[in-house]
């Protein structure tokens, strides 16, 4: 059997009667695996097909209850709205014949959604279409305020500092691959700036940061568009766990905000785009500023200085670990990603009197 027709036998568990025309492999995300389906069925002809990585999601059957949990509430939201084109505004989730939305086959987790048809994600979009996502990302967290069911941390911990630094430490610590020696600098750098970045751990502990229900992965293809610029869906939902709004806000500016790539080699490209910055943070205000506290809103700038940091521990962690956790195109890809982060990093700290200045500006 090869792999299409592997892939059509799982498809079939969660479509018994379709017919499947081909299958071919969809996105660029660095953790799961994708596939668009194509069916000669009327009554729909296309889906996703994904692998769940479940090293990295290790308790997938909670991963699906919060997913389900999640798409639910806002389905439900859409329709006491009388919202036109809810099939299009919220993911649907295909159910095995066991009666689960996912399917093991004794070595891979696999789940099946309807793809949403005429729409299109971006690695990169124009000050308008950030201004929609913010809007979007916004009303996400607002829609899911008011969620019944409590989440799962499908990863613990994970966007937590404090965590991914001690994390950090360890790998150079181990020193795995014989990497730690050469990446010195860049660890001393990112020492240098620990106690500030690990801020909201402590706000929280104070009491004085609340967590709510976040989608943890904002990256800007994480959000489905028409093909006239609107926003349609928010996607990508293995994540979406109690955290705190920084993250939302910060992943976003972190992957849509930066004016070169996650993995630019030429660092020159790699600064804060300020009117993505602009657009999106206005965007989000309009929706979600009715809910934040003002500690939040303050923190916005740390939470766009943040997620660089972040992701730059976790890249250079992974690569000192021997790249067991992002996929990976090169060797020493992790370490490019992770000195493309720190530029990003650098440019956000230049820029974080302008970012609170815009703020004030937009609240006050
Ligand atoms: P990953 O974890 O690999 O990033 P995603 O769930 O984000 O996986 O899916 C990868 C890409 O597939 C998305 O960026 C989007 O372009 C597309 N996609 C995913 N789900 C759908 C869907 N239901 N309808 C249309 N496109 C989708
Ligand atoms: C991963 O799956 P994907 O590509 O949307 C990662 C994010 C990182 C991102 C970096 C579960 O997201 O946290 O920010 O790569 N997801 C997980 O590009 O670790
Ligand atoms: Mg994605």
């Amino acid at each position: 059997m090869n792999l299409e027709e592997k892939l059509g036998t799982i498809v079939n568990r969660f479509l018994p009667d379709g017919k499947i025309s081909a299958i071919r492999p969809f996105g660029n995300g660095l953790i799961n695996d994708s596939y668009l389906v194509e069916s000669a069925d009327s009554y729909h002809p296309e889906y996703i097909l994904q692998r769940i990585n479940h090293h990295i999601f290790r308790d997938v059957d909670q991963l699906q209850r919060n997913i389900l949990a999640v798409t639910g509430h806002i389905r439900n939201k859409l329709l006491e709205r009388n919202e036109p084109d809810i099939e299009r505004k919220v993911l649907e989730f295909m159910v095995a014949g066991d009666g689960k939305s996912y399917y093991f086959d004794g070595e891979s987790y696999w789940r099946v959604m309807k793809f949403i048809p005429d729409s299109v994600s971006y690695d990169s979009v124009t000050p308008e279409y950030a201004g929609y996502a913010g809007r979007a990302f916004g009303q996400f967290q607002y829609l899911l305020s008011d969620l019944p069911d409590e989440l799962g941390e499908t990863i613990p911990g994970f966007h937590n500092m404090e965590l991914r630094l001690g994390q950090l430490r360890r790998a150079a610590a181990v020193d795995r691959a014989g990497r730690t020696k050469g990446v010195k600098d860049l660890l001393t750098e990112l020492e240098s700036r620990g106690d500030e970045m690990c801020k909201a751990e402590r706000l929280y502990r104070e009491g004085k940061l609340p967590k709510r229900v976040c989608h943890c992965d904002t990256k800007v293809d994480n959000i489905l568009f028409d093909k006239k610029g609107g926003v349609l869906c928010v996607i990508d939902l293995d994540t979406v766990m109690p955290g705190f709004i920084f993250s939302d806000y910060g992943d976003f500016m972190r992957t849509a905000a930066n004016t070169g790539a996650e993995d630019d080699r030429n660092l020159d490209n790699v600064n804060l785009d300020v009117a993505v910055f602009e657009a999106f943070t206005q965007g989000y205000l309009h929706t979600a500023g009715k809910f934040l506290t003002d500690i939040e809103v303050e923190n916005l700038p740390y939470a766009a200085a943040l997620f660089p940091y972040m992701q730059c521990v976790r890249f250079l962690a992974d690569y000192l670990d021997g790249d067991s956790y992002y996929k990976i195109d090169y060797p020493g890809h992790n370490l490019i990603r992770a000195k493309a982060q720190f530029k990003l990093l650098r440019s956000m700290e230049e820029n974080t009197p302008r970012m609170s200045a815009f703020i004030e500006k937009c609240t006050g």
